[in-house]
């Protein structure tokens, strides 16, 4: 009888480290989930472009940056919005990527030899106002409007 008792006990302190341990792994999975969330952070910038075609030159260079989830390039405001995990890319690392096809970002200068190579009706004026507003500002230019946010 006495080792019924015993063994029950056993089984009984088992049972409870065993409740411990998983409720622990439960909590880590939880924090994982919102690190992932944090990283994420949204950037809009102008640059410099013409038409379709650039369009598509400007936003399949952003997105080939590693971590960048969503990149939409708009002709009419000469911007770029762009979503990314910022544990894997930053900001400069997509203006560079831009700038390498020939296109001019507010903070990189467009490659030179490659945008001699881009066809003729993408050699956009490199005196374009970007990052506009979308209403006629001819005094103020360029204007930064970089905001991280999560
Ligand atoms: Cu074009």
């Amino acid at each position: 009888m006495k080792r019924v008792m015993l063994s029950a006990a056993i089984i009984a302190v088992m049972v409870v480290i065993g409740c411990k341990n998983e409720a622990k792994t439960n909590n880590e999975t939880v924090q994982t989930e919102e690190a992932n969330e944090i990283a994420m952070a949204n950037l809009s910038f102008g640059v410099r472009g013409n038409c379709g075609m650039c369009e598509s030159t400007i936003e399949k260079a952003a997105n080939g940056v590693e971590g960048v989830v969503s990149a939409e390039w708009g002709v009419d405001k000469k911007k770029i919005d762009v979503s990314f995990d910022d544990s894997k890319t930053n900001e400069l690392a997509i203006h560079s990527a831009i700038a390498a096809p020939g296109y001019d970002t507010d903070k990189v200068m467009g490659d030179i030899e490659a945008y001699d190579t881009l066809p003729g009706c993408c050699q956009y004026d490199h005196e374009m106002a970007m990052n506009q507003s979308g209403e006629e500002n001819h005094a103020g230019g360029v204007s930064l409007s970089n905001t991280i946010f999560q």
